[in-house]
């Protein structure tokens, strides 16, 4: 008979002090690992059919679970380097004091984070990422997560704008880089250079590299969500080491991140939950559309319109009378029209000259009795 494995929920402390534990075992060899591990676990693993606690994960998933935090479950592998990540429907806000369930959320922040991570590594930042592997896994590369929780902000919001009174919406003139210590019993403390030393937490070189990677994931995701009509205000950040380098690890979803639109600045992320405002999971589906639609633009059309030459036209008629009056008798006819000078976002010149040409059709010339002509060129 198979023995199956289920865990019950650790704290962040014990999962460490387990992952740390269990590094060394994890190289004989799973089933070794695992016998290792119980004692150790101070019976914290028990028998059981964990596909109950999958809460809706596919039933082929055979690995065991080594941890469930408030928005995900961590599962083992056949490979010692290599951890199954689950994201649950489950929500938490304010260091878990709101709990609450977000339909679907499992699956849009898994397909969510897939997406910024491929991104992510396309432009040459190493995460923990391997593949998506279902609609609500990914195979990732175990880390030792280093507990900080590394936060950017482009805006003023949140634990920001109450900690310096900034009103929400405030765009910051340079990024702020902060740290947190990811420890939930201590409600996740903002804490500085110092401290990280103190805590032993990070050496000066590898908080340097940890400022400058999240800087730089700070350009690359804001660059491609503003093409998507998404502002950036702020997320979270976690690394950890594999194989002696550090990763980029956790998830990037709206879970982690603060986005809005670009547009109406309306919340398209887990405020919408901490804050009641209704709408969670369209948010996050909203988010996840405009990951994978077309990156848009802004254009400059401006479309010109006259009468046809067959209209006489009386204005032009006028300014013709008054210039010979004046003697200036060179000029031989004046057709007056007008300009439209338009501010227009697409995915590219095509499709917005499509949208231009309809706007003039539909709208801008009398069709009886006007012409027009325009052009359209992406604004830099
Ligand atoms: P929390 O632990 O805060 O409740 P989650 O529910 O998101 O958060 O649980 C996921 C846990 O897995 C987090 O503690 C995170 O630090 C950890 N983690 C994320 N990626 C990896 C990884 N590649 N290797 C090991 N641990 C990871
Ligand atoms: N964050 C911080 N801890 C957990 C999470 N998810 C994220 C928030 C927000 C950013 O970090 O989702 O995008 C800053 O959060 P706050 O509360 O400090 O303003
Ligand atoms: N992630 C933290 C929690 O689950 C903080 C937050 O997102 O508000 O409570």
């Amino acid at each position: 008979m198979e023995i199956r494995y289920t865990a019950q929920i650790l704290t962040y402390g014990q999962f460490r002090s387990i992952w740390n534990l269990t590094r060394p075992t994890l190289s004989l060899g799973f089933s070794q690992a695992v016998f290792y591990l119980l004692p150790l676990t101070n019976g914290l693993w028990s028998s059981g059919d964990y596909d109950q606690s999958l809460g809706g994960a596919s039933p082929e998933m055979t690995e065991k679970l080594l941890y469930e935090g408030k928005a995900k479950k961590i599962f083992l592998t056949e490979s010692e380097d290599e951890l199954l990540v689950f994201y649950k429907d489950d929500a938490t806000a304010f260091n878990g004091a709101k709990k609450g369930q977000i339909e679907s959320k499992g699956q849009l922040n898994n397909a969510i984070s897939s997406v910024f991570f491929e991104l992510l590594e396309t432009a040459g930042v190493r995460s923990h990422f391997l593949k998506k592997t279902g609609s609500n896994t990914m195979l990732v590369k175990k880390l030792e997560i280093i507990p900080l929780e590394v936060v950017v902000r482009n805006i003023a919001a949140g634990s920001l704008s109450q900690r310096l009174g900034w009103p929400e919406g405030r765009v910051l003139d340079e990024p702020i880089v902060e740290f947190y210590y990811k420890d939930d019993a201590l409600g996740d403390p903002l804490i500085n250079n110092n401290h990280i030393a103190a805590l032993k937490l990070a050496s000066p070189c590898d908080l340097a590299f940890l400022e400058e990677e999240a800087k730089k994931i700070d350009r690359i995701l804001s660059a491609y969500l503003l093409a998507r009509r998404v502002r950036l205000v702020d997320f979270k950040l976690e690394f950890g080491r594999h194989k002696g380098q550090i990763l980029l690890g956790d998830e990037i979803s709206p879970d982690t991140c603060r986005f809005w639109d670009a547009e109406t600045n309306k919340k398209l992320d887990k405020d919408r939950f901490r804050q009641d405002l209704g709408e969670v999971t369209e948010a996050y589906q909203e988010i996840y559309n405009r990951l994978t639609c077309q990156a848009v633009q802004k254009y400059r059309a401006l479309v010109k319109v006259r009468l046809k030459d067959s209209v006489l036209d009386p204005q032009g008629e006028a300014i013709l009378r008054s210039l010979s009056s004046l003697g200036l008798e060179d000029f031989q006819s004046i057709r007056v029209g007008k300009l439209i000078d338009i501010s227009v976002v697409g995915e590219n010149e095509r499709e917005v000259s499509h949208k231009v040409k309809k706007l003039s059709d539909d709208l801008l010339a009398n069709p009886n009795m006007e012409k027009y002509s325009f052009t359209v060129e992406p604004v830099k």
